[in-house]
Protein backbone atom coordinates (compact mmCIF):
# COMPACT_ATOMS: atom_id res chain seq x y z
CA UNK A 1 0.00 0.00 0.00
CA UNK A 2 1.41 3.63 -0.85
CA UNK A 3 0.36 6.65 0.58
CA UNK A 4 -2.53 7.25 0.08
CA UNK A 5 -3.85 3.06 0.52
CA UNK A 6 -3.73 1.91 -3.33
CA UNK A 7 -2.75 -1.10 -3.74
CA UNK A 8 0.04 -2.51 -5.46
CA UNK A 9 -0.29 -2.66 -9.27
CA UNK A 10 -2.53 0.29 -9.26
CA UNK A 11 -2.48 2.08 -12.17
CA UNK A 12 -2.12 5.66 -12.87
CA UNK A 13 -2.28 7.94 -16.29
CA UNK A 14 -4.31 11.34 -17.83
CA UNK A 15 -7.59 10.88 -19.74
CA UNK A 16 -8.68 13.18 -22.91
CA UNK A 17 -10.91 13.18 -25.39
CA UNK A 18 -9.91 13.67 -29.54
CA UNK A 19 -12.48 16.57 -30.07
CA UNK A 20 -10.69 18.94 -27.64
CA UNK A 21 -6.98 18.42 -28.28
CA UNK A 22 -6.24 17.42 -31.80
CA UNK A 23 -7.38 20.54 -33.57
CA UNK A 24 -6.56 19.95 -37.37
CA UNK A 25 -10.23 19.58 -38.25
CA UNK A 26 -9.83 20.22 -42.05
CA UNK A 27 -6.35 17.97 -42.39
CA UNK A 28 -6.17 13.92 -43.04
CA UNK A 29 -9.32 14.01 -45.45
CA UNK A 30 -11.34 14.60 -41.55
CA UNK A 31 -15.53 14.99 -41.86
CA UNK A 32 -17.13 17.32 -39.52
CA UNK A 33 -18.68 16.44 -36.42
CA UNK A 34 -21.22 17.18 -34.75
CA UNK A 35 -19.32 19.66 -32.30
CA UNK A 36 -17.70 21.67 -35.36
CA UNK A 37 -21.34 21.97 -36.61
CA UNK A 38 -22.49 23.33 -33.17
CA UNK A 39 -19.84 25.58 -32.37
CA UNK A 40 -20.58 27.39 -36.08
CA UNK A 41 -23.29 28.89 -33.80
CA UNK A 42 -20.85 31.42 -31.43
CA UNK A 43 -23.61 31.57 -28.75
CA UNK A 44 -23.43 28.08 -28.11
CA UNK A 45 -20.21 27.88 -27.00
CA UNK A 46 -19.32 30.36 -23.66
CA UNK A 47 -16.07 32.19 -25.62
CA UNK A 48 -17.26 31.60 -29.25
CA UNK A 49 -14.50 29.86 -29.96
CA UNK A 50 -14.34 25.96 -31.95
CA UNK A 51 -11.77 23.72 -32.07
CA UNK A 52 -10.10 23.62 -34.61
CA UNK A 53 -6.86 24.76 -33.36
CA UNK A 54 -7.31 23.37 -29.65
CA UNK A 55 -4.00 22.29 -28.39
CA UNK A 56 -2.67 21.37 -31.77
CA UNK A 57 -1.96 17.94 -30.65
CA UNK A 58 -2.79 16.43 -34.01
CA UNK A 59 0.85 18.12 -34.93
CA UNK A 60 2.13 18.12 -31.30
CA UNK A 61 1.59 14.39 -29.96
CA UNK A 62 5.36 13.73 -30.16
CA UNK A 63 6.05 17.01 -27.50
CA UNK A 64 2.89 16.03 -25.52
CA UNK A 65 3.68 11.96 -24.73
CA UNK A 66 7.33 13.33 -23.70
CA UNK A 67 5.30 15.16 -21.18
CA UNK A 68 3.10 12.23 -20.41
CA UNK A 69 6.93 10.32 -19.76
CA UNK A 70 7.64 12.72 -17.72
CA UNK A 71 5.03 12.62 -15.42
CA UNK A 72 5.25 8.76 -15.64
CA UNK A 73 1.91 8.16 -16.75
CA UNK A 74 1.42 4.03 -17.46
CA UNK A 75 -1.78 4.63 -19.05
CA UNK A 76 -3.04 7.26 -21.24
CA UNK A 77 -7.02 7.40 -21.89
CA UNK A 78 -7.90 9.36 -25.24
CA UNK A 79 -10.72 8.74 -27.90
CA UNK A 80 -10.69 8.13 -31.45
CA UNK A 81 -12.01 10.87 -33.59
CA UNK A 82 -14.73 9.10 -36.17
CA UNK A 83 -14.56 12.04 -38.45
CA UNK A 84 -11.10 11.64 -38.90
CA UNK A 85 -11.87 7.39 -39.88
CA UNK A 86 -14.90 7.45 -42.00
CA UNK A 87 -15.39 11.00 -42.94
CA UNK A 88 -19.40 10.57 -43.17
CA UNK A 89 -19.68 7.86 -40.81
CA UNK A 90 -19.94 5.17 -43.14
CA UNK A 91 -17.70 3.71 -45.74
CA UNK A 92 -14.36 2.72 -46.17
CA UNK A 93 -11.66 3.93 -44.20
CA UNK A 94 -9.98 7.42 -44.63
CA UNK A 95 -6.14 5.81 -44.79
CA UNK A 96 -4.71 9.28 -43.52
CA UNK A 97 -6.82 8.98 -40.59
CA UNK A 98 -5.62 5.34 -39.77
CA UNK A 99 -2.25 6.61 -39.83
CA UNK A 100 -2.44 9.04 -38.02
CA UNK A 101 -3.24 6.82 -35.24
CA UNK A 102 -0.99 4.51 -35.81
CA UNK A 103 1.43 7.07 -35.42
CA UNK A 104 -0.14 8.03 -32.13
CA UNK A 105 -0.60 4.83 -30.58
CA UNK A 106 3.33 3.93 -31.82
CA UNK A 107 4.24 7.01 -30.37
CA UNK A 108 2.80 6.04 -26.85
CA UNK A 109 4.05 2.47 -27.15
CA UNK A 110 7.59 3.85 -28.20
CA UNK A 111 7.40 5.63 -24.33
CA UNK A 112 6.54 2.51 -22.46
CA UNK A 113 2.68 4.30 -22.48
CA UNK A 114 -0.44 2.23 -22.65
CA UNK A 115 -3.29 3.05 -24.95
CA UNK A 116 -6.15 3.11 -23.63
CA UNK A 117 -8.70 4.25 -26.61
CA UNK A 118 -12.38 5.41 -25.97
CA UNK A 119 -14.19 4.52 -29.52
CA UNK A 120 -16.74 7.35 -29.27
CA UNK A 121 -16.31 10.47 -27.45
CA UNK A 122 -19.18 12.61 -28.63
CA UNK A 123 -17.62 13.54 -31.95
CA UNK A 124 -20.46 12.02 -34.47
CA UNK A 125 -19.98 12.47 -38.03
CA UNK A 126 -22.30 15.50 -38.76
CA UNK A 127 -23.34 13.26 -41.61
CA UNK A 128 -24.66 10.72 -39.44
CA UNK A 129 -27.02 13.52 -37.25
CA UNK A 130 -28.21 14.55 -40.64
CA UNK A 131 -30.07 11.17 -41.19
CA UNK A 132 -31.20 11.31 -37.77
CA UNK A 133 -28.20 10.41 -34.91
CA UNK A 134 -28.59 8.54 -32.08
CA UNK A 135 -31.80 8.93 -32.74
CA UNK A 136 -32.17 6.47 -34.97
CA UNK A 137 -31.42 3.07 -34.57
CA UNK A 138 -29.11 2.66 -38.01
CA UNK A 139 -26.12 4.63 -36.20
CA UNK A 140 -25.95 1.69 -33.81
CA UNK A 141 -25.32 -0.46 -37.29
CA UNK A 142 -23.24 2.18 -38.65
CA UNK A 143 -21.26 2.42 -35.14
CA UNK A 144 -20.60 -1.34 -35.24
CA UNK A 145 -18.50 -1.23 -38.69
CA UNK A 146 -16.55 1.99 -37.47
CA UNK A 147 -15.42 -0.32 -34.65
CA UNK A 148 -14.74 -3.26 -36.54
CA UNK A 149 -12.24 -0.79 -38.78
CA UNK A 150 -10.80 -0.16 -35.16
CA UNK A 151 -10.68 -3.41 -33.85
CA UNK A 152 -8.74 -4.33 -37.14
CA UNK A 153 -6.45 -1.78 -37.61
CA UNK A 154 -5.51 -0.87 -34.22
CA UNK A 155 -6.39 -4.25 -31.65
CA UNK A 156 -2.48 -5.04 -31.63
CA UNK A 157 -1.74 -1.96 -30.13
CA UNK A 158 -4.68 -1.10 -27.76
CA UNK A 159 -4.18 -2.05 -23.83
CA UNK A 160 -7.75 -1.68 -23.16
CA UNK A 161 -10.67 -0.02 -25.11
CA UNK A 162 -13.49 1.48 -23.66
CA UNK A 163 -17.14 2.05 -25.86
CA UNK A 164 -19.02 5.27 -25.47
CA UNK A 165 -18.22 7.99 -23.08
CA UNK A 166 -20.70 9.53 -20.70
CA UNK A 167 -23.69 8.30 -22.53
CA UNK A 168 -25.60 10.52 -19.81
CA UNK A 169 -24.55 13.54 -20.50
CA UNK A 170 -24.10 13.02 -23.85
CA UNK A 171 -27.91 12.28 -23.66
CA UNK A 172 -28.88 15.08 -21.17
CA UNK A 173 -27.23 17.84 -22.15
CA UNK A 174 -26.78 17.14 -26.07
CA UNK A 175 -30.26 15.66 -26.56
CA UNK A 176 -32.48 16.51 -23.83
CA UNK A 177 -31.72 20.08 -23.01
CA UNK A 178 -29.83 21.08 -25.99
CA UNK A 179 -26.74 22.51 -24.09
CA UNK A 180 -24.36 20.85 -26.26
CA UNK A 181 -24.15 18.96 -29.60
CA UNK A 182 -26.22 18.18 -31.30
CA UNK A 183 -28.04 21.09 -29.31
CA UNK A 184 -31.62 18.67 -29.50
CA UNK A 185 -34.65 19.52 -27.19
CA UNK A 186 -35.98 16.25 -26.80
CA UNK A 187 -36.59 16.19 -22.60
CA UNK A 188 -37.49 13.04 -21.83
CA UNK A 189 -38.02 11.56 -25.42
CA UNK A 190 -34.24 12.04 -25.38
CA UNK A 191 -34.54 8.39 -24.05
CA UNK A 192 -34.01 6.68 -27.27
CA UNK A 193 -30.94 8.11 -27.79
CA UNK A 194 -29.67 6.40 -24.44
CA UNK A 195 -30.84 3.14 -25.53
CA UNK A 196 -29.12 3.63 -29.06
CA UNK A 197 -25.68 4.58 -27.59
CA UNK A 198 -26.13 1.58 -24.67
CA UNK A 199 -27.04 -0.45 -27.73
CA UNK A 200 -23.77 0.91 -29.57
CA UNK A 201 -21.75 -0.33 -26.42
CA UNK A 202 -22.84 -3.78 -26.47
CA UNK A 203 -22.50 -4.19 -29.99
CA UNK A 204 -19.46 -3.13 -29.70
CA UNK A 205 -18.38 -5.47 -26.94
CA UNK A 206 -19.53 -7.87 -28.98
CA UNK A 207 -17.29 -7.06 -32.01
CA UNK A 208 -14.57 -6.50 -30.14
CA UNK A 209 -14.40 -9.97 -28.75
CA UNK A 210 -14.72 -11.61 -31.97
CA UNK A 211 -11.01 -11.57 -32.35
CA UNK A 212 -9.26 -9.60 -29.24
CA UNK A 213 -8.90 -10.73 -25.75
CA UNK A 214 -8.57 -7.18 -24.67
CA UNK A 215 -10.33 -5.68 -21.65
CA UNK A 216 -13.00 -3.52 -22.69
CA UNK A 217 -15.09 -1.69 -20.20
CA UNK A 218 -17.66 1.72 -20.82
CA UNK A 219 -17.30 5.00 -19.36
CA UNK A 220 -20.72 6.32 -17.31
CA UNK A 221 -20.71 9.87 -15.38
CA UNK A 222 -21.66 9.29 -11.85
CA UNK A 223 -22.67 11.90 -9.32
CA UNK A 224 -23.96 10.87 -5.35
CA UNK A 225 -27.22 12.49 -4.87
CA UNK A 226 -28.75 13.62 -1.84
CA UNK A 227 -31.25 15.18 -1.46
CA UNK A 228 -31.49 19.50 -0.48
CA UNK A 229 -33.82 18.99 2.59
CA UNK A 230 -35.30 16.32 4.77
CA UNK A 231 -38.92 16.97 3.22
CA UNK A 232 -40.42 13.57 2.09
CA UNK A 233 -41.09 15.77 -1.44
CA UNK A 234 -37.10 16.10 -1.92
CA UNK A 235 -36.13 12.28 -1.23
CA UNK A 236 -38.02 11.52 -3.66
CA UNK A 237 -37.09 13.62 -6.57
CA UNK A 238 -33.22 12.76 -5.33
CA UNK A 239 -34.17 9.33 -5.80
CA UNK A 240 -36.15 9.81 -9.09
CA UNK A 241 -33.00 12.04 -10.50
CA UNK A 242 -30.28 9.20 -9.04
CA UNK A 243 -32.09 7.09 -11.26
CA UNK A 244 -31.76 9.15 -14.25
CA UNK A 245 -28.03 10.18 -13.29
CA UNK A 246 -26.72 7.34 -12.37
CA UNK A 247 -29.08 4.05 -13.03
CA UNK A 248 -29.88 4.92 -16.35
CA UNK A 249 -26.50 3.85 -17.42
CA UNK A 250 -25.17 1.46 -14.82
CA UNK A 251 -28.40 -0.73 -14.17
CA UNK A 252 -29.16 -2.25 -17.77
CA UNK A 253 -24.92 -2.70 -18.32
CA UNK A 254 -24.66 -4.24 -15.11
CA UNK A 255 -28.02 -5.79 -14.57
CA UNK A 256 -29.75 -6.12 -18.14
CA UNK A 257 -32.85 -3.78 -16.63
CA UNK A 258 -33.39 -0.12 -16.84
CA UNK A 259 -34.38 1.59 -13.34
CA UNK A 260 -38.63 1.13 -13.53
CA UNK A 261 -39.05 4.21 -11.76
CA UNK A 262 -37.59 6.22 -14.77
CA UNK A 263 -40.96 5.46 -16.61
CA UNK A 264 -42.18 8.64 -13.99
CA UNK A 265 -40.00 10.69 -15.45
CA UNK A 266 -42.17 12.67 -18.61
CA UNK A 267 -41.46 12.08 -22.03
CA UNK A 268 -39.47 8.28 -21.26
CA UNK A 269 -41.44 5.24 -23.06
CA UNK A 270 -39.30 2.38 -22.99
CA UNK A 271 -41.18 1.21 -26.05
CA UNK A 272 -37.72 1.61 -27.97
CA UNK A 273 -36.47 -1.14 -26.64
CA UNK A 274 -36.57 -4.18 -28.75
CA UNK A 275 -36.37 -8.07 -28.18
CA UNK A 276 -32.56 -8.91 -27.27
CA UNK A 277 -31.71 -5.50 -26.77
CA UNK A 278 -31.29 -5.69 -22.99
CA UNK A 279 -28.55 -8.84 -23.40
CA UNK A 280 -26.75 -7.04 -25.86
CA UNK A 281 -26.41 -4.28 -23.71
CA UNK A 282 -25.86 -6.06 -20.58
CA UNK A 283 -22.71 -8.19 -21.79
CA UNK A 284 -20.06 -9.07 -19.03
CA UNK A 285 -17.57 -6.20 -18.97
CA UNK A 286 -13.44 -6.54 -18.07
CA UNK A 287 -14.08 -3.33 -16.10
CA UNK A 288 -16.39 -0.45 -15.34
CA UNK A 289 -15.31 3.57 -16.04
CA UNK A 290 -16.01 5.82 -13.41
CA UNK A 291 -16.03 9.76 -13.98
CA UNK A 292 -16.44 11.14 -11.17
CA UNK A 293 -16.31 15.00 -10.38
CA UNK A 294 -19.25 16.01 -7.95
CA UNK A 295 -22.15 15.62 -6.21
CA UNK A 296 -25.06 16.56 -6.61
CA UNK A 297 -28.18 17.91 -4.89
CA UNK A 298 -31.70 17.91 -5.51
CA UNK A 299 -34.93 19.48 -4.93
CA UNK A 300 -38.16 20.54 -7.02
CA UNK A 301 -37.87 22.32 -10.04
CA UNK A 302 -38.86 25.73 -10.40
CA UNK A 303 -42.39 26.55 -12.39
CA UNK A 304 -42.92 24.98 -16.40
CA UNK A 305 -39.05 23.13 -15.67
CA UNK A 306 -39.25 20.18 -17.95
CA UNK A 307 -38.49 17.86 -15.52
CA UNK A 308 -39.89 17.67 -11.52
CA UNK A 309 -36.51 17.80 -10.19
CA UNK A 310 -33.44 20.63 -10.44
CA UNK A 311 -29.94 20.69 -9.16
CA UNK A 312 -29.45 23.28 -5.97
CA UNK A 313 -26.41 25.51 -4.60
CA UNK A 314 -24.54 23.44 -2.06
CA UNK A 315 -23.67 25.39 1.08
CA UNK A 316 -20.63 25.94 2.50
CA UNK A 317 -18.33 23.74 -0.31
CA UNK A 318 -15.61 25.01 -2.12
CA UNK A 319 -15.97 25.15 -5.53
CA UNK A 320 -13.97 25.26 -8.87
CA UNK A 321 -14.36 27.46 -11.73
CA UNK A 322 -16.90 25.35 -13.34
CA UNK A 323 -18.78 26.27 -10.43
CA UNK A 324 -18.71 22.33 -9.22
CA UNK A 325 -19.00 21.58 -5.62
CA UNK A 326 -15.61 19.97 -4.31
CA UNK A 327 -16.34 16.74 -2.06
CA UNK A 328 -13.90 13.88 -2.11
CA UNK A 329 -15.74 11.93 -0.02
CA UNK A 330 -18.70 11.88 -2.96
CA UNK A 331 -15.95 9.48 -5.06
CA UNK A 332 -16.36 6.91 -1.84
CA UNK A 333 -19.86 7.48 -1.66
CA UNK A 334 -20.29 6.73 -5.06
CA UNK A 335 -18.36 3.52 -5.46
CA UNK A 336 -19.92 2.36 -2.37
CA UNK A 337 -23.37 2.81 -3.79
CA UNK A 338 -22.56 1.43 -6.80
CA UNK A 339 -21.17 -1.41 -5.52
CA UNK A 340 -24.13 -1.93 -3.01
CA UNK A 341 -26.04 -1.85 -6.48
CA UNK A 342 -24.20 -3.77 -7.83
CA UNK A 343 -22.32 -6.37 -6.58
CA UNK A 344 -21.64 -8.07 -10.12
CA UNK A 345 -19.48 -4.69 -10.76
CA UNK A 346 -16.33 -5.55 -12.44
CA UNK A 347 -13.17 -4.72 -11.63
CA UNK A 348 -13.47 -0.44 -11.12
CA UNK A 349 -11.18 1.94 -12.90
CA UNK A 350 -11.27 5.70 -12.16
CA UNK A 351 -11.68 7.12 -15.55
CA UNK A 352 -12.00 10.81 -14.83
CA UNK A 353 -11.75 12.84 -12.33
CA UNK A 354 -10.42 16.88 -12.05
CA UNK A 355 -10.85 19.85 -11.54
CA UNK A 356 -10.90 23.77 -13.94
CA UNK A 357 -8.61 26.22 -12.34
CA UNK A 358 -7.21 28.84 -13.55
CA UNK A 359 -4.11 29.46 -11.59
CA UNK A 360 -1.74 30.95 -14.42
CA UNK A 361 0.98 33.83 -14.19
CA UNK A 362 -1.93 35.97 -13.93
CA UNK A 363 -3.09 35.27 -10.64
CA UNK A 364 0.91 35.98 -9.54
CA UNK A 365 1.31 31.98 -8.33
CA UNK A 366 4.35 31.78 -9.84
CA UNK A 367 6.26 29.92 -7.01
CA UNK A 368 9.55 28.19 -6.04
CA UNK A 369 10.81 26.36 -8.84
CA UNK A 370 9.30 28.18 -11.26
CA UNK A 371 5.97 26.36 -11.43
CA UNK A 372 2.61 27.58 -11.76
CA UNK A 373 1.02 26.82 -8.03
CA UNK A 374 -2.33 25.30 -8.48
CA UNK A 375 -2.45 24.24 -4.55
CA UNK A 376 -5.84 24.08 -5.25
CA UNK A 377 -5.75 21.40 -7.69
CA UNK A 378 -2.88 19.25 -5.72
CA UNK A 379 -5.23 19.31 -2.91
CA UNK A 380 -8.21 18.13 -5.39
CA UNK A 381 -5.78 15.16 -6.48
CA UNK A 382 -4.62 13.99 -3.57
CA UNK A 383 -8.13 14.48 -1.87
CA UNK A 384 -9.64 12.07 -4.18
CA UNK A 385 -6.93 9.82 -4.29
CA UNK A 386 -7.29 8.95 -0.60
CA UNK A 387 -11.16 8.84 -1.63
CA UNK A 388 -9.96 5.83 -3.87
CA UNK A 389 -7.66 4.19 -1.04
CA UNK A 390 -10.85 4.78 1.17
CA UNK A 391 -13.44 2.64 -1.39
CA UNK A 392 -9.99 -0.09 -1.44
CA UNK A 393 -9.88 -0.61 2.14
CA UNK A 394 -13.46 -1.04 2.00
CA UNK A 395 -13.15 -3.92 -0.23
CA UNK A 396 -14.29 -2.09 -3.42
CA UNK A 397 -11.91 -3.09 -6.70
CA UNK A 398 -11.03 0.13 -7.93
CA UNK A 399 -7.61 -0.23 -10.08
CA UNK A 400 -6.47 2.84 -11.55
CA UNK A 401 -6.76 7.00 -11.99
CA UNK A 402 -6.81 8.83 -15.09
CA UNK A 403 -7.24 12.50 -14.33
CA UNK A 404 -8.62 14.54 -16.38
CA UNK A 405 -6.48 15.90 -17.88
CA UNK A 406 -3.00 16.23 -18.95
CA UNK A 407 -3.38 19.76 -21.17
CA UNK A 408 -5.99 22.32 -20.79
CA UNK A 409 -8.09 21.92 -23.60
CA UNK A 410 -11.30 23.09 -25.39
CA UNK A 411 -13.75 22.15 -22.77
CA UNK A 412 -17.01 21.79 -25.63
CA UNK A 413 -19.25 24.66 -24.85
CA UNK A 414 -17.47 26.01 -22.34
CA UNK A 415 -14.70 26.78 -25.08
CA UNK A 416 -11.24 27.45 -23.70
CA UNK A 417 -12.21 29.40 -20.38
CA UNK A 418 -12.05 26.27 -18.39
CA UNK A 419 -8.58 25.07 -17.00
CA UNK A 420 -8.29 21.71 -16.20
CA UNK A 421 -4.84 20.65 -17.00
CA UNK A 422 -2.04 19.63 -15.14
CA UNK A 423 -0.18 21.42 -17.92
CA UNK A 424 -0.95 24.99 -19.10
CA UNK A 425 -1.61 25.92 -22.59
CA UNK A 426 -0.21 29.23 -23.05
CA UNK A 427 -3.07 30.62 -25.76
CA UNK A 428 -1.47 32.99 -27.84
CA UNK A 429 1.73 30.39 -28.60
CA UNK A 430 0.33 27.15 -27.24
CA UNK A 431 3.57 26.77 -25.40
CA UNK A 432 3.18 23.61 -22.89
CA UNK A 433 3.94 24.74 -19.13
CA UNK A 434 3.51 21.97 -16.48
CA UNK A 435 1.82 23.12 -13.10
CA UNK A 436 2.92 22.19 -9.83
CA UNK A 437 0.26 19.76 -10.06
CA UNK A 438 2.03 17.89 -12.75
CA UNK A 439 5.45 17.54 -10.53
CA UNK A 440 3.63 16.52 -7.87
CA UNK A 441 1.44 14.18 -9.76
CA UNK A 442 4.75 12.58 -11.19
CA UNK A 443 5.96 12.60 -7.64
CA UNK A 444 2.75 10.73 -6.71
CA UNK A 445 3.44 8.11 -9.38
CA UNK A 446 7.46 7.88 -8.67
CA UNK A 447 6.76 7.11 -5.26
CA UNK A 448 3.64 5.03 -5.93
CA UNK A 449 5.70 2.44 -8.53
CA UNK A 450 8.54 2.31 -6.79
CA UNK A 451 12.40 3.30 -7.65
CA UNK A 452 12.52 0.93 -10.43
CA UNK A 453 9.45 1.22 -12.21
CA UNK A 454 9.36 -1.34 -15.66
C1 LIG B 1 -16.31 13.81 -20.21
C2 LIG B 1 -16.07 15.13 -20.35
C3 LIG B 1 -14.79 15.67 -20.63
C4 LIG B 1 -14.78 17.02 -19.98
C5 LIG B 1 -14.51 16.89 -18.52
C6 LIG B 1 -14.56 18.18 -17.80
O1 LIG B 1 -15.79 12.83 -20.60
O2 LIG B 1 -17.22 13.90 -19.58
O3 LIG B 1 -17.10 15.94 -20.56
O4 LIG B 1 -14.73 15.60 -22.00
O5 LIG B 1 -13.89 17.82 -20.57
O6 LIG B 1 -15.47 16.07 -17.94
O7 LIG B 1 -15.84 18.70 -17.90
Amino acid sequence: MNTFGLPPGFVFGTATAAAQIEGAVHEGGRGESIWDAYARTHTNILDASSAAIACDHYHRYAEDFDLLSMLGGQVYRMSIAWPRIQPLGRGPAKPEGIAFYHRLLDALLDRGIEPWVTIYHWDLPQALQDAGGWQNRDTVDAFADYTRILRDEFGDKVAAWMTVNEPVVHTGVGHAIGRAAPGLMLLGSAFVVAHHLLLAHGTAVRILRETLSTPVGIVNNHSPVEPATGSERDAGLAALYDHYHNGQFASPVLTGAYPPQLGEVAGISFEVIRDGDMEIISVPLDFYGVNYYFPTRVGAAPPFYPVPFAPKEYVGLPVTDFGWPVMPYGLLKILTELKTSYPQMPPVYITENGCAYDDGPQGGLQGPGGALQDTRRIEFLEQHLAAIGEAVAAGIDVRGYFHWTLLDNWEWQEGYTKKFGLVRLEPATLERIPRASFYRYAEIIRSARGPNPT
